[in-house]
């Protein structure tokens, strides 16, 4: 029997959602949720990650009748084995995208490409000096030469550390080394993962787990920031700017380009084509206003934070997008585009187009984009567009809503900036207790939860604790929505908060850039314990991924606590059924390494969580409340 559709006002916070999801359903359209209902309930065993699929002498289910696999492995086994390769997809996933973004500046340094450059030439320097690339006296090019070949070595065997470790902190370079945690190289870990949990190999859960951590650390400090590093330096480091979020940003009157997925590699030449007069008088001549990017994901983070552009959604908001009837064209690089895109494309005159040799989809326009043509077949995709303005019927356009105001751009060198190039006066407020600590909000949506209801909560509770939050990824979109990113918002701050936010003209929930960005969190708090000679465990921050999803979120969590960082997530990864795994996630990792998860799926509680324990480590510096 068909399953009763539920209730709009239960799936997400948002006006804007929910009129689309009504939307949708009147035009007999599935989304997420009518899919998430055919398939609940999920199975339990594979829920508690008791099931294996890494051999044929099984797939094996353990059960308290059966409680070994066909090779004779237990819960503990089965679990940490599983985990260990879901943090293994997650730490491809932000890794390759890094990757992708060395062979950008080795095709700019080589003249393969003239569409990219260094826009962040002292950036690039920098960074070139702090992993040992002599920079004095030498031209741009040939540091930029020696700077990707440390880079794509930090990917390989032959190192006994990535080049970033030169940012963590003696004491947590000293924690790893004992627990030999410490990351070697990207592709290194990642491989040795899946051999350790194939059959017959690691069949010790905490030596799986430790593993686990040292791979999520190899993207944290590795893949992802150099992802981050390099983006910046070819495509600027974001400074603070105002934007807009939410679908009201869809413009009836213009030609709609959503760029979906991840790496701006692609969505910054969508841009600049999007803004060549000459294409846009072509719009014109059919009637538009002109072109309008907007961002969904994290691609949209990555050109929000550094080109403006305003938000229309984030994860869960990605199909209801399309569902304005007003979108010509979605274009998607990498990682969390829902397949379903392509079928709802195909419900309105909306093109979707692929661009990634290695995220194809059936049923999709696929260019091949490539650092040699990316201009080039940028112009053609937005042309496509254009052409695809005149099919729009009108009849099925609703934008549901006008955008709110959001401020964005707040990397490590702005905030720096900001305080006026140190961060002693950060340092001074938190000595004072006027910022009592900080909590990163990252992630995702997940529709197994009403959509936003936790990032957001959580976020208004932090900030009224004086806890200044920051936040990345799909967190973005709901704070923003939520008021919570423009300087205003000081007033559902604490009186703490209030007074350092509002001399410096900012939110109290900072906008800190994609979910490759955490890196920038890292960074901040290697820099904190740095300047006050502690680990970073030894801080009163913390982190939280109330409505994670996927694989990269589980690498996210894993390499903040591996880092020191107490980590709060809204609900379980799939490793209940092995109490030796679950309780090292939530207690034992404190021990070892100075942090652990907390799961709690109520906000508020989890804001109660983070304020105890930010109490006690302001007590273990000496600060008072
Ligand atoms: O990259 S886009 S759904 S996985 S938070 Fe989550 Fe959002 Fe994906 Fe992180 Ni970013």
């Amino acid at each position: 029997m068909a399953k009763e559709p539920r209730p709009v006002e239960e799936l997400s916070l948002w006006d804007d959602a929910q009129a689309m999801i009504t939307k949708a359903r009147a035009e007999g359209i599935d989304t997420v949720y009518e899919r998430l209902q055919h398939q609940t309930p999920h199975c339990r065993i594979c829920e508690q990650g008791l099931s294996c699929r890494n051999c044929t002498m099984g797939p094996c289910k353990i059960t308290a009748k059966a409680p070994r696999g066909v090779c004779g492995a237990d819960a503990d086994v089965v679990v940490a084995r599983n985990f260990g390769r879901f943090v293994a997809g997650g730490s491809a996933g932000h890794s390759d995208h890094g990757r992708d973004l060395i062979e950008v500046l080795e095709a700019i340094v080589t003249g393969e490409t003239t569409d990219y450059k260094i826009t962040d030439e002292p950036k690039l320097r920098r960074i070139a000096e702090e992993v040992g690339v002599t920079v004095a006296e030498r031209d741009v090019k040939a540091v930029a030469t020696d700077l990707l070949e440390v880079f794509f070595g930090d990917f390989g065997s032959r190192k006994k550390q990535i080049s970033f470790l030169s940012r963590v902190p003696q004491k947590r370079k000293d924690i790893w080394k004992k627990l030999g945690m410490t990351p070697r190289g990207v592709d290194r870990e990642i491989a040795e993962m899946m051999h350790r949990t194939h059959m017959g190999c690691d069949n010790d859960a905490p030596n799986t787990m430790i593993h686990a951590a040292r791979t999520s650390l190899s993207d944290g400090w590795g893949g992802s920031m150099i992802g981050t590093e390099l983006s910046d330096v070819i495509f600027g480091t974001p400074s603070p700017s105002m934007s807009e979020a939410n679908l009201g940003v869809i413009k009836e009157d213009k030609v709609n380009i959503l760029v979906h997925g991840h790496n701006p590699v692609v969505s910054e030449m969508i841009l600049a084509a999007a803004r060549d007069p000459q294409i846009i008088a072509e719009a014109k001549a059919l009637g538009a206003t002109g072109i309008n990017v907007a961002g969904l994901c994290c691609t949209g983070n990555e050109l929000l934070m550094r080109q403006g552009i305003p938000m229309a959604g984030n994860h869960l908001m990605t199909e209801l997008a399309i569902i304005t009837g007003a979108v010509e064209a979605v274009v998607v690089d990498y990682q969390c585009i829902m397949p379903s895109l392509v079928q709802i494309s195909g419900c309105y005159h909306t093109r979707f187009i692929d661009t990634a040799q290695k995220a194809r989809f059936t049923g999709a326009i696929h260019f091949d984009i490539h650092p040699s043509n990316a201009l080039e077949q940028a112009r053609e995709i937005v042309r496509l567009a254009v052409k695809a303005y005149s099919e729009r019927d009108a009849s099925r356009v609703d934008i549901p809503c006008e955008p709110v105001k959001i401020m964005t751009g707040f990397s490590n060198e702005a905030v720096i900036s900001a305080l006026g190039g140190t961060l002693d006066p950060l340092i001074q407020a938190i000595v004072a207790g006027d910022v009592r600590g900080a909590v990163g909000i990252v992630g995702c949506n997940n529709p197994k939860i009403k959509q936003d209801s936790m990032n957001v909560t959580l976020a208004k509770e932090l900030i009224k604790k004086d806890i200044l939050v920051l936040v990345t990824g799909c967190v973005t979109t709901a704070a923003g929505k939520a008021g919570l990113l423009v300087p205003e918002a000081i007033e559902m701050a604490g009186p703490g908060l209030k007074k350092v936010c509002g001399a410096l003209g900012i939110p109290p929930v900072l906008h800190y850039g994609s979910c490759v960005d955490n890196a920038r969190i890292l960074q901040l708090c290697a820099a904190l314990a740095n300047a006050l000679n502690v680990d970073i465990s030894d801080l009163p921050v913390g982190a939280s991924s109330p409505e994670w999803y996927s694989e990269k979120a589980a690498a996210i969590g894993l390499y903040a606590v591996a880092s020191g960082i107490y980590t709060h997530l809204g609900h379980p990864p799939n490793i209940l059924g092995s109490e030796t795994v679950t309780n090292l996630a939530v207690s034992g990792l404190e021990d070892l390494v100075g942090a652990s998860f907390v799961i709690e799926p109520d906000p508020v509680k989890a804001a109660e969580l983070f304020d105890i324990r930010i109490k006690a480590k302001r007590k273990g510096l000496g600060l008072s409340e």
